[in-house]
């Protein structure tokens, strides 16, 4: 199956808007007619994401020029749902009850007009149990590989669901991007499912992110409750659009995307 989507008709200066100190205020919980421009224009962008291509190895992912943002994390973290809310999407990434539902990295184009500005990249999630581990060390190496060498890489969002607090592997994760955060990756700390928790839960799973991150970006974010949303795309649309005008290439071919259950929220 093919997944084609008409980009959204936001009226959109992006240089302009992207800089404006509203830039960065949330909207959370407001209703779309009382979002600032920026809102808008970062969610009408990202309504614009359509299927790129799927990658189950390194040199299958096709090398780019635009600005890539990765979204990793744990086997179930939310990383595919929390895709699809960004941009308003039922079924572009594939999400599922099921741990281990992603298998290849897939890319999604980002831009209006057909014109890909920025790419996003679901990974498959690491620390799922029931996979043999030579599968899971192989894993590890791709996405090690994957996350030191793409090139075009401009930010990663690390998907957390704070019930389970920093795994491990994602520690790992942080030490082998800690470099290339140094060198200017962007970088944040998505706890998922904030639904799950009660407030002061909440604010408590934030300052551990917050101090385990080394101090860097952490947000609370629910699919279910839309919480965090205008907060999460103005702040992809900041990575990469920083020069003002994102490098426009034109847009790759989409290829076919295979077929899966619709998502479910757990
Ligand atoms: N309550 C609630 N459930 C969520 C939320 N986000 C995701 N889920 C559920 O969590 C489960 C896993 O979501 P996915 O998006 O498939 O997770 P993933 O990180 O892509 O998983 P892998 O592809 O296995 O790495 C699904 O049942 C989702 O519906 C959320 O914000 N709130
Ligand atoms: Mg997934």
């Amino acid at each position: 199956m093919t997944q084609n989507h008409t980009p959204a008709n936001t009226p959109a200066s992006p240089s302009a808007d992207a800089k404006s100190p509203q830039a960065r205020k949330p909207n959370a919980g407001k209703s779309p007619d009382s979002l600032t421009p920026d809102v808008k224009i970062a969610h009408g962008w990202l309504h614009t994401a359509r299927f790129l291509t799927t990658a189950p190895q390194l040199e299958h992912l096709p090398a780019l020029d635009v600005p890539e943002v990765a979204f990793v994390g744990r086997s179930n973290a939310g990383k595919s749902t929390c895709i699809n809310t960004l941009t308003q999407q039922k079924r572009l990434a594939f999400a599922s009850k099921t741990p281990g539902r992603t298998q290849s990295i897939n890319l999604f184009s980002l831009g209006k007009q057909g014109i890909t500005d920025a790419v996003l990249a679901d990974l498959p999630g690491y620390g799922y149990a029931a996979v043999p581990r030579e599968a899971k060390l192989r894993w590890q190496r791709v996405m090690g590989n994957y996350l030191l060498t793409r090139e075009n890489l401009k930010g990663v969002v690390l998907l957390i669901d704070p019930r389970l607090g920093l795994t491990e592997l994602d520690e790992i994760l942080l030490e082998v991007i800690r470099p290339r955060v140094e060198e200017g990756l962007k970088f944040l700390v998505l706890l998922t499912k904030s639904d799950k928790l009660n407030h002061a839960e909440a604010q408590k799973a934030l300052s551990i992110a917050r101090l385990q991150s080394g101090g860097g970006e952490a947000r609370l974010f629910s699919a279910l409750k839309k919480k965090g949303l205008d907060e999460v795309a103005q702040m992809l649309w900041r990575w990469t659009h920083d020069d003002g005008a994102a490098v426009a290439t034109p847009a790759a071919q989409p290829q076919d995307a295979p077929e899966d259950e619709p998502p479910a929220l757990d």
